[in-house]
């Protein structure tokens, strides 16, 4: 199954034909396109026909005016009385293709929806304009005329009978008008990054701060993150979704994901100012790809610094088609203070509608209370969006489109050259490494193994490490040659063979720093206690120790992070402590390479899904190199259902959740005070961690 793209040529038409500089133009759509074709990406797709909408699909969610009105422009050539209608609305021209192309925007974004749903692609991106996520029922807005992905959203609600579409809106601008037309529908779960600036940015809406929820049954399924700060970054935003996103979409476990992938947040964008680098785009897109079994539609919004515009949106295509994360070239960072508070302000707000944030109920709500005091903000009042579709009455300021200074815009420039040739590091490699002891698991696995590239077993040349660690040294071996891109060793994992191994790595093979994480079901101390001193080795473990109970640590040291959960805990666990404490520090330390060593307990309580899940979300890091060391137990049935899982995740087959209802079940009291302790610990060394809030004893 492929990953599928669509677009039309003619979307080079539509154009502001008083203001050829209009940021909104057709350089966006013929860049992204060129850049795609260079990077040889198009011709890896399956391309879908566009289309256009028809007047059902619109009028699911538009007036007939939106309609009538633009459907009488077709026939106006002239410009000023074009421009004249234009200036009605707040930011937005209209050109004679206008009409048509918008018809072909939203149709062509159920197509892709729809191909994803029919099974004919797995995921798959439509780049197109205009725009679409500021569209209203009644009201073009912010160059945007029909709705592309709430169309799209209710097609797959109407006609396909979908109940949870998660809607991911990373465009600097709050998509207003998505919000409004799903204010209260439970069945889909609206999630906005965007600016605010305390109501100074663009669309200035009060219904853009965080304390817009929902309304009834959609109560905690509307989700706005608004930044108040202007250069937010990768770890800005990147601690949203570690600490926000992922945990509410895994708990929500959407069967589709359609993204407003704007690209205006990106560095470089003039109306954004923000800071997110072109590679982050692919860690987003990366680490949604775990869900809905890999069904994403990436649709494209905003963006208006061309380089990173189209740097950014090529990145997600090739993520979509399973190449490897390009690691992010400078390592993750504290979030902002500003970040922080807005994280805090939006678990506070919903904390009783997902049990992911349940710790704070537990532990913090107090503090969080204060941390977050209700703002009145510099334009209004706090008051609570009541999801009218009216047009609101009068916008506070209508400011005029930033221009760049020219100085500045040549340095963002630079600086993207420098980013741009760091992702484009050789990355065809798609081979995953395959070695087993024993052929028994290769029969047992057949189909999946016959995808895999099968390294030997054996091992003539002793170096360090010996013939012991035979199997991990050549996988380790492979993918620092670049002959596989991850992989997957059945055999012994015990203490010996790894300890020989990361030294390998790391002495032989030089790497710079390697993290190492035991989620064998019973970690012993051996390996910890050799690299204890060598910042090189980042050791980390899941699960406690036999002699221990809870999380504990040698005094609290940097490279040393023992989460310590009860291996008889969930899949709600594993997850919480993956995304608020492993992906956190992993990002922060930059691995060039990540071993995992793992076991499958047949009495554990965590799912082989959620194992894959581990594992699919760790190949974001390290260029995707990823060995993974797995040992048999004495049960067949789980320990080859866990096997078969981990393989899938690096194959990048899309991985079932355990549950239909994905990881929402009651956090372990146990496992909350667990990962608590390990994040106070912690964030002395990984400041990654520190926006928790701070608990006194
Ligand atoms: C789709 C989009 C932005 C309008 C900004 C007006 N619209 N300042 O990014
Ligand atoms: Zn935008």
């Amino acid at each position: 199954m492929t990953t599928g793209v669509v677009y039309d040529q003619r979307m080079a038409d539509h154009k502001c034909l008083w203001d050829l500089k209009y940021n909104e133009k057709p350089e966006r759509f013929i860049n992204v396109l060129k850049r795609c074709e260079e990077l040889k990406l198009l011709q890896r797709c399956l391309p879908l026909k566009p289309r256009e909408a028809t007047e059902e699909e619109l009028l699911k969610l538009h007036t007939p005016d939106m309609i009538s009105i633009l459907k009488d422009t077709d026939s106006i050539s002239d410009e000023e009385a074009l421009e004249k209608l234009s200036s009605k609305y707040d930011f937005l021209y209209i050109h004679p293709s206008t009409y048509q192309l918008s018809l072909l925007a939203a149709g062509s974004t159920v197509e892709l929806v729809s191909n994803i749903l029919d099974g004919k692609i797995r995921n798959g991106m439509a780049i197109i304009r205009p725009p679409g996520h500021h569209a209203m029922k009644s009201e073009y807005c912010g160059y945007c005329f029909y709705n592309n992905v709430a169309i799209a959203t209710q097609h797959a609600l109407d006609n396909r009978g979908l109940k949870r579409i998660l809607i991911v809106d990373w465009d600097i601008h709050h998509g207003q008008a998505t919000q409004q037309m799903f204010y209260d529908d439970p069945r889909v779960l609206y999630f906005s990054i965007h600016g605010f600036q305390n109501g100074a940015f663009w669309p200035h809406l009060r219904e853009s701060d965080y304390h817009n929820i929902g309304r009834g049954a959609g109560l905690g399924y509307n989700i706005n993150v608004p930044m108040n700060e202007v250069k937010m970054g990768n770890s800005d935003y990147m601690a949203i979704f570690h600490q926000l996103l992922l945990p509410i979409a895994y708990e929500f476990n959407p069967e589709l994901i359609i993204v407003s992938a704007g690209y205006d947040a990106a560095l470089g964008c003039p109306e954004g100012e923000m800071e997110i680098t072109p590679a982050c785009y692919s860690h987003f897109t990366n680490s949604l790809m775990g869900l809905a079994n890999g069904r994403l539609a990436v649709v494209l919004e905003g963006g208006y610094c061309l380089k990173s515009l189209s740097e950014g949106a090529a990145l997600t295509l090739r993520t979509l088609l399973g190449d490897p994360c390009p690691p992010l070239l400078s390592n993750l960072d504290t979030p902002t203070k500003s970040a922080q508070n807005t994280v805090l302000s939006v678990m506070y707000v919903l904390r009783r509608y997902w049990k992911c944030l349940q710790h704070l109920e537990v532990f913090s709500v107090q503090e969080i209370n204060d941390a977050t005091k209700i703002r009145e903000n510099q334009f209004w009042p706090q008051i609570e969006f009541l999801g009218s579709d009216e047009k609101p009455e009068s916008y506070p300021t209508r400011d005029i489109c930033p221009v760049q200074d020219p100085k500045i815009a040549a340095e963002l420039d630079a600086q993207l050259d420098v980013l741009i040739a760091g992702t484009c590091l050789d990355v065809q490699q798609y081979r995953i490494g395959f070695i087993a002891n024993s052929t028994e698991s290769i029969e047992s696995l057949s189909e999946i193994v016959q995808r895999c590239h099968m390294l030997p077993a054996d091992r003539t040349e002793t170096g360090t490490g010996g013939k012991t660690s035979g199997i991990l040294l050549n996988l380790i071996d492979s993918l620092v040659d670049g002959t596989c891109r991850s992989g997957i060793a059945i055999g012994d994992n015990s203490c010996n063979i790894v300890i020989d191994s990361l030294k390998y790595a790391i002495d032989d093979r030089s790497l710079q720093n390697v993290m190492f994480i035991d989620m064998r079901t019973h970690p012993d101390r051996e390996i910890q206690k050799f690299f204890q001193e060598d910042v090189r080795i980042l050791y980390a473990s899941l699960f406690a120790f036999l002699d221990s109970c809870g999380s504990e640590s040698v005094g609290a040291k940097k490279f040393t992070v023992n989460v310590g959960l009860q291996q008889s805990c969930g899949d709600g666990d594993v997850l919480s402590a993956l995304f608020r404490i492993l992906l956190p520090v992993a990002y922060q330390f930059g691995p060039q390479l990540i071993v995992v060593a793992a076991d499958r307990s047949p009495s554990g309580g965590v799912s082989s899904e959620c194992f894959g899940q581990v594992i699919h979300l760790l190949t974001s890091l390290s260029g995707g190199r990823l060995a993974v060391i797995f040992k048999h137990n004495k049960d067949p049935s789980s320990s080859l259902s866990g096997l078969k899982i981990c393989v899938k995740a690096l194959l990048g087959d899309p991985i079932s959740m355990s549950t239909p209802k994905g990881t929402n079940q009651q956090l372990n009291v146990v496992s909350m005070c667990a990962i608590r302790n390990v994040i106070r610990e912690q964030n002395a060394f990984w400041n990654a961690l520190q926006f928790e809030v701070q608990v006194p004893d």
